[in-house]
């Protein structure tokens, strides 16, 4: 009886896709069933994010993370024993009080997070479901438009770009893989056309292209080009999505575009964004604002929100507290689910249901630091989140989770659902 019930919690210290430690967990089962989960790592990381433990010792200039799977391997494995892998919300509470604060700094949420994923794997395995369908059930079947990061910049590449990401956003296309086949088609112009010019064709942390170009707008009359030469009608079957991660921009004055040197009040910055998206197909700007700036959150909202998606990534931090408050302030119309930003599998999906309540658009979300573990891709079906972005079509750290979206897709065969 109860083979479910845990009987081993171990972790280790891993590497992601930077090449930094990062924290891996194995949970078994008394049946024997086991499972592993790995956690990622952001280099924009909002300041309310839950606290990514690191060893700050000499050791890999201060970035192991060899405390963090202590944690697990003298603490959680003691609390979780004999709990039934089943009970996640169980699992995600013992190990929140274990931890006792607010933002999970005595075991770190890159401790939790991993076991609360492998826990969740580990009870998927034992019921003989596909990840995907235990968390979301038989209603589990939206795949989601993806938005593919394919030129980076801001704090995710060494070029002159003040935009963190240039995403396109295949929402013309009638599938998953209809949508992958557009993106990979348009990637592969992009290149072409940057080695045209003569433009670096190097990648940043998420895949895309990373050439130093004359400003923001070069970098969007260039996906243009590339969704043109692909095949495809720009502002139909793709348009654009970008990540401003203005966070990184914030100065006592307003804001401060680093590497343009442009220095704008809260407004101006808000109606340079109102510009691009009249001169551009821009159908989602993520933190177009600092993620303290509330009223120019929902000015923005009131101003283009009609129009455009405007996501809450460090604003939220896929913290449901922080965003019941954006939804009182009317900030934003969609929030982006980074599991690791709130530490828990639990808290995630909380995050997802308030989301979604409110009528807010839902993004799952990889971080610029990846490891190979596709647990976002199931999550993003089980929650029918609707939308994902997990970099370019490019490096195996992001075309796992898309692939495994393919397998998805391939189970659910006619039931497959697509669409935000
Ligand atoms: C973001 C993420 C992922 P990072 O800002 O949305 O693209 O970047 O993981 O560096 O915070
Ligand atoms: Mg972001």
């Amino acid at each position: 009886m109860n083979n479910e019930r845990i009987t081993s919690v171990m972790g280790r210290q891993i590497f992601d896709s930077r090449g930094n430690p990062t924290v891996e967990a194995y949970v078994t089962l008394r049946d024997g069933t086991q499972a592993c989960a790995s956690v990622p790592s952001g280099a924009s990381t909002g300041r309310y994010e839950a606290c990514e433990l690191r060893d700050g010792s000499e050791e890999y200039n201060g970035k192991g993370v060899q405390k963090a799977v202590d944690n697990i391997n003298a603490h959680i494995s003691g609390a979780l024993n004999d709990m039934l892998a089943t009970n996640q919300q169980a699992i995600d509470l013992a190990m929140c009080a274990l931890d006792g604060t607010d933002n999970k700094s005595r075991l770190g949420a890159n401790a939790i997070l991993a076991v609360s994923l492998a826990c969740a794997k580990a009870a998927a395995k034992f019921c003989g479901m596909p990840f995907y369908r235990y968390l979301g059930g038989v209603n589990a079947v939206t795949l989601p438009v993806p938005m593919l990061n394919i030129l980076n910049g801001g704090a995710h590449a060494s070029n002159n770009m003040d935009i963190q990401e240039f995403m396109i956003f295949p929402v013309g296309a009638n599938s998953f893989s209809h949508a992958m086949r557009m993106a990979v088609e348009t990637y592969a112009q992009l290149g072409k056309a940057l080695k045209e010019r003569g433009l670096s064709t190097t990648v940043g942390d998420e895949g895309g292209y990373a050439p130093d170009l004359e400003s923001d707008r070069q970098a969007l009359e260039l996906l243009l080009e590339a969704v043109e030469r692909a095949g495809y009608r720009p502002g139909k079957e793709i348009r654009i999505a970008l990540d401003a991660a203005s966070s990184e921009w914030k100065t006592q004055a307003g804001y401060r575009l680093p590497k343009s040197g442009q220095q704008l009040t809260t407004q101006e910055l808000i109606d340079h964004f109102q510009q691009l998206a009249q001169e551009y197909p821009i159908q989602s700007i993520e933190d177009p604002l600092a993620e303290e700036d509330y009223e120019g959150f929902a000015e923005i909202t009131r101003q283009i929100g009609q129009q455009v998606q405007i996501v809450g990534d460090d604003l939220f931090v896929t913290n449901p507290s922080r965003l019941k408050d954006g939804i009182a302030h009317g900030c934003a119309n969609a929030i982006l689910i980074k599991p690791n930003q709130i530490g828990t599998l639990s808290e995630t999906m909380e995050a997802v249901r308030l989301a979604k309540a409110h009528g807010y658009g839902t993004i799952l979300s990889h971080r610029s630091g990846e490891t190979e573990d596709t647990s976002i891709a199931d999550i993003a079906v089980a929650l029918n989140a609707g939308q994902i972005k997990t970099g370019a079509p490019a490096r195996t750290d992001r075309v796992c989770k898309y692939n495994r979206l393919l397998e998805i897709e391939r189970q659910l065969d006619k039931f497959a659902r697509f669409g935000c």
